[in-house]
Parts: C-alpha cells; sequence; structure tokens
C-alpha cells in the first residue's frame, strides 16, 4: 500500500511539473518571446546548479566513506590476505586522488567556462606536447599498477602445497559438503558416474586412499597451517568465496580447481574482535540459482588440540558403509 502511495505522489509531481512548463511556455507565448532561446541568466542558473551538485556529490563520497567504511570486511585473516589488502589499498588510494583531482575541477569548469553571449568560442586544434602527457602519463601508472597485480596474483597463487593439509569442496545446488582427505592427507578419486543417493559426491570406493576421507557439514582448520581446497561442481558454475581469508575460486563442472591458503586467526580471535556472533563463512560468489543466496558453509579455525579432537570424532566414509551394511 505505502508503495503505490509513493508512486502516486511522485506520478503527481511529474504530472504538475509538465504543467507548469506548459503554463510558462504559454506565459510568454503571449508575451512574445522565444522559449527556445536560452539567456546568459540560464546558463548562471544551470552553472550554479552544476557547482552546487558537484559539491554535494564530493561531500556526499567524504560522508559514506566515514559513515559506511564499518561494513567493510575486516583485516584479512590469511597470511596472502594482507598482501591483497595492501594492493586493494594502493589501488583505492590511487582512485580516490585522482578522483578528488578531477571531480571538482570537472564541475568548476562547467561554471566557470558557462555559455555567454559575449563569449566566442577559441579555436584549438591540436596539441602535440598535451596529447603526449596525457597519453604517457596514464600508460605509466596503469603499467605499474598492472605489474604490480599480476605479482602479487602470482605470489598468492603459487604456493608451496607439499604440506597442506587436502581438502575437498563439492559444489551443487544449494549446498556445499566437504570431505576431508583423512590421515594419508590423499583424496579418494571420484566420478560423476558414481553419484547415487548414497554418493552425493561420487566418490570411488575402490580406490584405498578413499577409504579414510571424511564428509563433513562444516570445516575445522588448524591456525597457522596451510590448507589446499580443491574444488568441483555437479552441475552449473560456482564460486567458492571465503571473504575473511581473501579466497575465491571457480567451482567448474569437470575440472578440479583448487586454492591454498594458511589461516592466521582463529574464530575465538575474531570473536573477541569482530563480536560474540562471529563465524567464517564459505559462500557461492556466482548466481547460480533460486537458492543461491542460501548456499553457504560454516568454516572453524581452531588450535591443533581442538581440531584433533574434532575431527576424530567424525566418521570416515569406510566406517559410514560398515555401519550401512549392519
Ligand atoms: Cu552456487
Amino acid at each position: 500500500m505505502t508503495n503505490i502511495l509513493i508512486a502516486l505522489v511522485v506520478l503527481l509531481v511529474i504530472v504538475s511539473l509538465v504543467q507548469l512548463t506548459r503554463v510558462s511556455e504559454l506565459l510568454a507565448e503571449l508575451k512574445n518571446e522565444d522559449v527556445n532561446e536560452v539567456t546568459d541568466n540560464d546558463n548562471k542558473t544551470q552553472g550554479v546548479l552544476y557547482l552546487v551538485v558537484g559539491l554535494g556529490f564530493v561531500i556526499f563520497v567524504i560522508w559514506q566513506m566515514f559513515e559506511w567504511n564499518h561494513l567493510l570486511l575486516p583485516e584479512a585473516a590469511s597470511v596472502h590476505g594482507s598482501k591483497i589488502d595492501v594492493l586493494m589499498q594502493f589501488t583505492m588510494g590511487m582512485i580516490l586522488v585522482v578522483f578528488f583531482i578531477l571531480t571538482p575541477m570537472l564541475f568548476y569548469f562547467a561554471y566557470r567556462y558557462r555559455g555567454n553571449k559575449n563569449n566566442t568560442a577559441y579555436f584549438f586544434a591540436h596539441n602535440n606536447k598535451l596529447e603526449f602527457i596525457w597519453t604517457i602519463i596514464p600508460t605509466i601508472v596503469l603499467t605499474g599498477v598492472i605489474i604490480y597485480g599480476l605479482k602479487t596474483w602470482d605470489e598468492v597463487m603459487n604456493v608451496d602445497t607439499s604440506d597442506a593439509k587436502v581438502i575437498e569442496l563439492y559444489s551443487e545446488q544449494f549446498k556445499w559438503t566437504a570431505r576431508s582427505s583423512g590421515k594419508d592427507n590423499q583424496l579418494g578419486n571420484s566420478n560423476f558416474k558414481l553419484v547415487t543417493s548414497d554418493n552425493a559426491t561420487g566418490v570411488d570406493m575402490q580406490d584405498e586412499h578413499a577409504l579414510d576421507d571424511k564428509l563433513l557439514r562444516e570445516v575445522h582448520l588448524v591456525v597457522g597451517k596451510p590448507v589446499l581446497l580443491k574444488f568441483r561442481s555437479r552441475d552449473v558454475i560456482h564460486s567458492a568465496f571465503l571473504p575473511h581469508f581473501r579466497v575465491q575460486m571457480n567451482c567448474v563442472p569437470g575440472l578440479i580447481t583448487q586454492f591454498a591458503f594458511t589461516p592466521t586467526k582463529t574464530t575465538k580471535q575474531m570473536r573477541e574482535e569482530e563480536g560474540e556472533d562471529f563465524d567464517y563463512v564459505l559462500l557461492c560468489n556466482k548466481i547460480c540459482g533460486s537458492a543461491h543466496y542460501n548456499m553457504q558453509m560454516n568454516f572453524v579455525v581452531e588450535t591443533q588440540e581442538e581440531y584433533d579432537a574434532w575431527i576424530a570424532s567424525k566418521k570416515t566414509l569406510s566406517e559410514k558403509l560398515l555401519t550401512q551394511k549392519q
């Protein structure tokens, strides 16, 4: 009901504005004035409006930077995450410097050089020096930013994974299933042809590495220990997104993708800093269907002792098979 009322009010405002314009046009006709003629006064009004809008926009940007800053992610909770944060801050810093120089100039120039009956335009066709400056400077700066970005990407993606704990994240519309690699730290093979109602992720139980694998509804990680996540998808492209660790990787049907990282803060530490209800969360960052928004799983970062106790309480796939047979 409120929405209908708001729509009605907007409609009435538009109708009255149109009517007002028509009335002023009719008045001008009566006075024998040309409504299409732009006077110096009109230009001044437009110029001042430009200044007001431009200044308002810059003030709004500064206001939201302070007011909404708390909505941004907290400091990265992974080793590589701080590199990504520094890259982000560097890029954002440059954008802001350029923004705060150019935006006021843009609006001020529109005001300063507004139309004036006594002015004629200055014919200015070409200037090699200017062309040179505004081509070369952005080229050098952007090349630098790109090289810095590629270097960071290379450092983040090419890490030593030899002693990382291997965990698989299996995505489907609309949930995640995790598979821990068990004591041998090797995931058993899997194949989509093996997917059944009892074997929802298609694990090949003929492969001996699969016997000690554990299917999990929640992923636990040890603080300071590297982890290698392997991603699969059953249906469409999903995207595994762990915002607090600055981790994101597509999950592509028919392909295994991966991302290795080392968490640096336990869930407990984060709760002390960010509030009691904090949880590390795995989200899907590809719009993969109607319940995409609900596709998430909890991650917990804890000490080695806490992890050992938790993982020991979970059944391996071969233990599950045994209980099924009994
Ligand atoms: Cu998804």
